[in-house]
């Protein structure tokens, strides 16, 4: 079955980034498996508008293990009120982690939105940064960018399929944005087939549609 995708509708190709994948600092499970998929699926070009996010930190971000003495990565603690995970230290400006994966044209993509880049708030979701110490969350630009280019409907795919593109499927629906996402084109951080499962439920309550980009075009 193949939906037909509207003129209205734009890619996001979240945090796609060899930090993200085996070999790399926070590596999602298969993360590299999406890779050539996401190739594909730009080449086609299906979508009138596809948006990239870029995970980007300075060193000695607040969200790095390193920059809590004592801590290691994975454990959790409170920040402006709530729960922070502290990462392996990643996607830090300029370094090769970083990048845009160079294993895809990125040619097509008509904006890159570049998240994380305050040294004291992390940001997961595309288009809004994590609780701050002001307890706001300042918007990236990206809804502006899709209102302002028509859009009211979003394809979301990358990395992780646990944090950073669930944050922006979630933020996606509450912003207006019908919300679909390719779970093939998507790997979580966690390995674990249980969590996994939760997530998958966790999109399905919170009104995403979850599909197989083999049901595109
Ligand atoms: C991400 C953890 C920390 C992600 C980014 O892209 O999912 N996860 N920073
Ligand atoms: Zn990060």
């Amino acid at each position: 079955m193949s939906e037909p995708i509207s003129r209205r509708a734009a890619l996001i190709l979240v945090d796609v980034q060899p930090d993200f994948m085996p070999g790399g600092a926070l590596a999602c499970h298969e993360g590299d498996a999406i890779v050539p998929g996401i190739d594909r699926l730009l080449k086609r070009q299906l979508f009138q508008h596809a948006v990239a996010t870029q995970d980007w930190h300075p060193a000695g971000h607040i969200s790095f293990a390193s920059s809590h003495p004592g801590r290691e990565p994975f454990e959790r603690i409170p920040l402006y009120g709530h729960a922070q995970t502290l990462w392996p230290t990643h996607c830090v400006q300029d370094t090769p982690g970083a990048a845009l994966h160079p294993g895809i044209d990125w040619s097509s993509v008509d904006t890159v939105i570049r998240k994380g880049d305050d040294p004291r708030v992390d940001s997961y979701s595309g288009f809004r940064e994590n609780h701050g110490p002001d307890g706001q969350r300042p918007s990236t630009g990206l809804a502006d960018w899709l209102r302002g280019h028509d859009v009211d409907e979003v394809y979301v795919c990358g990395l992780a399929r646990d944090v950073c593109v669930l944050w922006t499927a979630q933020d996606a629906v509450e912003l207006g944005f019908r919300t679909h996402v390719l779970w093939d084109l998507t790997r979580p951080v966690s390995p674990d087939a249980e969590v996994d499962l939760a997530t998958r439920v966790r999109y399905d309550q919170l009104g995403v549609n979850v599909i197989d980009s083999s049901a595109l075009g």
